[in-house]
């Protein structure tokens, strides 16, 4: 049974040198290694492209019952139909992604600080990532990583029932701690994108995420 993606294995893209054939094919398999979400994420890609893409996978995702958030922009998630929107803390707000995309969108929110977990945006969305855990070779300019302990005291200023993805250099190495931490759900980039066998590596980062809520009776 897939996980809900509340509590799963969250998937980034990156789309790179990739062509668009290759590209959904490694997001075609590491969903069917247990991915439970994906969010499109093309930060250099052109708008056209990102359109083009963006309906292409949104026609796979649907047809394997998988939700597709689109990174920063409301437009796009709107014109492909996404079921939702990821927002950092200087994109639009929350409020406004929510007057446009309507009540049923999935709103996520990305986390820097502690004190971005206690304003009322992260209220308002419906899950939470902290971002990053540790550092990326994805993401160049992110703020100072929080690191397990910085996750540990964000998890605490959240609502127990509220997801919280971690992001940010997550790998199987680290996955383990990383729940242990708090985090309900992990996201990552290069784990799966960079893996030879992105469907075993993705069955194998759910099924540590399986594990840790069936061990502790989260679900
Ligand atoms: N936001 C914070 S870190 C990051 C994003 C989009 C990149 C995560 O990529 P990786 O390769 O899993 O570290
Ligand atoms: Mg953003």
């Amino acid at each position: 049974m897939k996980a809900h993606w509340h509590h799963g294995l969250y998937l980034v893209t990156h789309r790179g040198m990739l062509d668009e054939q290759k590209f959904l094919g490694i997001i075609d398999e590491a969903i069917a290694g247990g991915v439970a979400i994906v969010q499109l994420r093309e930060k250099l890609v052109d708008p056209g492209t990102s359109y083009k893409t963006g309906k292409a996978l949104k026609e796979m995702l649907k047809a394997r019952n998988i939700p597709l958030i689109v990174n920063d922009s409301i437009e796009l998630a709107k014109a492909i139909h996404a079921d939702g929107v990821h927002l950092g803390q200087s994109d639009a707000p929350i409020e406004q992604a929510r007057r446009e995309l309507g009540e049923n969108a999935i709103l996520g929110l990305s986390l820097n600080t502690i004190d971005d977990a206690q304003a009322p945006e992260a209220h308002s969305a419906d899950y939470l990532a902290a971002s990053p855990v540790f550092p990326s070779s994805t993401k160049l300019d992110t703020t100072e990583p929080l690191g397990l302990t910085g996750l540990r005291t964000l998890r605490k200023h959240i609502s127990q029932e509220k997801p919280l993805f971690a992001i940010g250099g997550i790998d199987e190495g680290n996955a383990q701690a990383v729940l242990d931490a708090g985090a309900s759900g992990l996201a990552v980039i290069s784990a799966i994108f960079t893996s030879k066998t992105p469907q075993a590596t993705a069955k194998r980062l759910s099924t540590i995420i399986d594990q840790y809520h069936a061990n502790n009776k989260t679900l």
